[in-house]
């Protein structure tokens, strides 16, 4: 192998001792991004295209270095030169092209597929402020731009320019390529389309901006605002110049590799990521007539080559465009979707399968499942759910064209990366081959030597104590190694019931202020982005603001418990989260995660999962075996069954159970009165116990009785640590390779 070293003092031009973390990392972009190009491969007729409109790819250098199998050299040659790689990262600011777990998802299936050798690519859009950043003021969320893109970055410009035409204006596009390399394998690409006129200018104050100017807004923002007419406009604007540059390159790359575009089905396949991506059917039927195929034929073309993924059975998410908006926006696919819809309403009776409603409103999913062949949903429960309950009539349609696949992470970034004492005692232990074959983690199951499970416990201790370094360096904040980590790390949402935490946290407080002391001290974190527009999301990150203000500051209660709310919860802060966590809360209300992956990620890492029957906890808990994990709370059928009833009344909970009633008058107690903001607190306190939509006081007290034996448990350490052996040696299954085989094997079939 080349002398790593010797390339990057010659990329730097100097020697690395004088050169700066910025030149180092610079230098190493440079080598890594040449290495790339030499490990690019195009073999295979059939392409695997993942459209998406988030991949949340995190922080590139490290996990490139490891992928290529140069990390290991790079480190110790820097140390060397009295630099340190750790250091160095921090100087990459982290790409945020992605709200949680869908664009996280198909971060880690790219790095899968060239990991497996799969010919694939990621067809994206390029938003240059991202999604926002979350500072805190005042005890409340503010967003501000988060600007990512650097003179020098991980983009790679191409000569890739297609015309793309609105209902008002025809943009060009312009290609930007990020290099996907495989572990030990091929190379591909993350194809992220943008304009050359979008124009950082326009901000206003925060992340206000003119929505109507689509030239210089297009590849602003991910996500902007929808909660008005154009935001919700300039999404679909987003959208078609997505799919419409995708379909174009997809085309086109066909048709190179000898593609007639009648047999176009096997040069290519189509994973639709949500519904984000849904008018790629349309526009590749409208693509396909304009060369000169026959419309029926078209139809039957695209019909083989999209699938649809569902990642959500939240009806606020399932996207439903007015008509009007399409035909004022992309007026060229509204017949198509008319004469869609037609086909449909003709061969099926019953209208609620019918693409366009009674209210003109055009459902995305629908056009999916009737125009592509495969529909999947992320983790067993999750398939049952939408065969069953949501989408049950368009099963009975098309029973094959229903399968699941269970969610994965890649092991790469999520234990090799994020977790190096980890992955080197399960080397020590096992031997490497578990990097390739996650399944051998099995092995670990055999340790059960106390001198083994102690050495675990260390390795713990020790991240424990590097992310209490990183959080006192990044928001001077102090907390405990010898206490309980116990975290909360995702998107806020109701549903994923952060609330039902924080009423715990209520009632631990009290109950420290009343004399009772846990035997351990428990740290308790929060990490989580709010939608702008979310209301009541924002009233919960204020409670959990409030809450960490008034346990730090309380000297009574500050030794026993803190909350610590981490600021702008990303990729980069997982990374340091995860490590580290005794306990990983998974709380939603059975039924409305799809899957969840932080859930593995903490998993892999040796925490242990306090959770409901929902999502992929149902696989974990099936896994590792009731004693090691907790699980708690109504079953998902119970909860289907109270929304279909409609008998769930919060108020009589909250009247019943003195604990719950303490817990949640506390919000507008004057404690809490006094620390934050009456209209914040008292509309959370009124939507608990009005309405609670996600039942959170249901499932309080099964809830507060799991946790306490968690914390019970937690006191036998060596118990404990078996407990973590057992759920790391049981990870094998969530690694996303096994994900991608199965994708492969039964919808996409690369290599026959
Ligand atoms: C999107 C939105 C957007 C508007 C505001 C409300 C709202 C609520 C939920 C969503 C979810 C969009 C889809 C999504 O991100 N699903 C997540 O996909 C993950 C990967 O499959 C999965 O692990 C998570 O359970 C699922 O929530």
């Amino acid at each position: 192998m080349e002398n790593l070293m010797n390339l990057l003092k010659e990329q730097c031009g100097k020697d690395i001792a004088l050169c700066s973390n910025e030149e180092v990392y610079r230098g190493l972009m440079a080598m890594v991004q040449r290495e790339a190009v030499k490990r690019e491969s195009n073999e295979g007729k059939k392409k695997i295209y993942y459209i998406s409109a988030e991949f949340l790819i995190g922080k590139l250098l490290s996990n490139n270095l490891i992928n290529l199998g140069w990390y290991d050299e790079v480190r110790d040659g820097l140390a060397e030169a009295g630099k340190s790689l750790g250091e160095v990262e921090e100087a990459e600011t982290e790409p945020s092209l992605g709200n949680g777990g869908l664009g996280r998802l198909a971060a880690c299936f790219l790095d899968s597929m060239a990991s497996l050798g799969l010919n694939g690519a990621g067809i994206g859009l390029n938003y240059h402020l991202g999604l926002f950043k979350q500072e805190f003021a005042d005890r409340l969320q503010k967003e501000t731009p988060n600007p990512w893109i650097e003179e020098k970055s991980w983009l790679i410009p191409r000569d890739v320019s297609y015309s793309v035409q609105f209902g008002n204006m025809s943009v060009k596009s312009r290609l930007y390529d990020i290099a996907v390399t495989g572990y030990r394998n091929r190379t591909n690409w993350l194809h992220l389309f943008d304009i050359e006129s979008v124009d950082e200018k326009i901000l206003g104050e925060g992340i206000s901006f003119d929505k109507e100017d689509i030239a210089k807004n297009l590849t602003l923002f991910l996500y902007p605002d929808d909660s008005d007419e154009s935001g919700r406009k300039l999404r679909i604007y987003q959208q078609y110049f997505m799919v419409s540059n995708g379909a174009q390159l997809i085309l086109d790359e066909c048709v190179k590799r000898g593609c007639t575009l009648y047999d176009l089905p096997d040069y290519a396949v189509i994973q639709i990521n949500d519904t984000h991506p849904s008018m790629v059917i349309p526009e590749l039927i409208r693509l396909l007539v304009q060369r000169g195929i026959d419309f029926d034929e078209a139809v039957e073309i695209v019909r083989k080559t999209c699938a649809y993924t569902n990642h959500t059975i939240l009806a606020e998410a399932l996207e439903k465009w007015p008509i009007a908006y399409l035909k004022e926006v992309v007026p060229q696919l509204v017949p198509i979707i008319e004469i869609l819809d037609d086909r449909v309403r003709r061969q099926f009776k019953k209208t609620e399968v019918a693409i366009i409603d009674h209210d003109d409103l055009v459902h995305m999913a629908h056009m999916d499942i009737h125009y592509g062949f495969s529909v999947n949903g992320v983790a067993y429960l999750h398939t049952e759910i939408l065969k069953n309950t949501e989408l049950a009539d368009f099963y009975e349609l098309y029973p094959e064209k229903f399968n699941n696949k269970t969610n994965g992470i890649t092991f790469r970034r999520w234990l090799l990366h994020c977790n190096h004492p980890l992955a080197d005692f399960i080397t020590r232990k096992i031997g490497a081959s578990y990097k390739t074959d996650a399944d051998l983690l099995e092995k670990l199951g055999e340790l059960t030597d106390e001198n083994t499970l102690r050495e675990l416990l260390e390795i713990k201790h020790q991240n424990k104590l590097a992310l209490k370094r990183y959080l006192k360096e990044t928001q001077d904040i102090d907390v405990d190694e010898n206490s309980i980590f116990d975290i909360q790390i995702k998107r806020l949402h109701e549903y994923k019931r952060q609330q039902m935490n924080a009423l715990y946290v209520i009632h631990k407080y009290l109950e420290i202020k009343r004399g009772k002391i846990p035997s351990t001290p428990i740290t308790v974190i929060f990490g989580a982005k709010a939608a702008p527009a979310y209301k009541i999301a924002k009233d919960i990150i204020h409670l959990i603001l409030c809450l960490e203000k008034l346990t730090y500051e309380d000297p009574e209660v500050s030794p026993y418990l803190k909350v610590v709310m981490v600021e702008n919860y990303n990729v980069t802060k997982a990374e340091k989260l995860i490590p580290a966590c005794d306990i990983s809360q998974q709380i939603s209300l059975a039924s409305k995660e799809a899957s969840g992956t932080g859930n593995m990620k903490f998993m892999l890492n040796g925490a242990v999962t306090l959770g409901t029957m929902d999502g992929a906890n149902v696989e974990i808990a099936e896994l590792v075996g009731a004693d090691n994990i907790y699980i708690f709370g109504e079953s998902s059928e119970k909860v289907i069954g109270h929304y279909a009833k409609g008998d769930y009344v919060a108020k009589d909970y909250y009247e019943k159970n003195e604990e719950i009633k303490e817990a949640v008058d506390f919000i507008i107690g004057e404690e809490l009165m006094a620390i934050g903001h009456k209209d914040n607190l008292d509309r959370l306190y009124q939507e608990l116990v009005g309405k609670d939509w996600f039942m959170t006081l249901l499932d309080y007290q099964s809830y507060a009785k799991a946790r306490e034996q968690a914390y019970a448990d937690y006191e036998d350490r060596i118990g404990w640590a078996k407990k973590m052996m057992v759920n790391i040696s049981k990870a094998g299954f969530f690694s996303s390779d096994r994900t991608i085989r199965e994708y492969n094997r039964d919808i996409w079939k690369l290599g026959d």
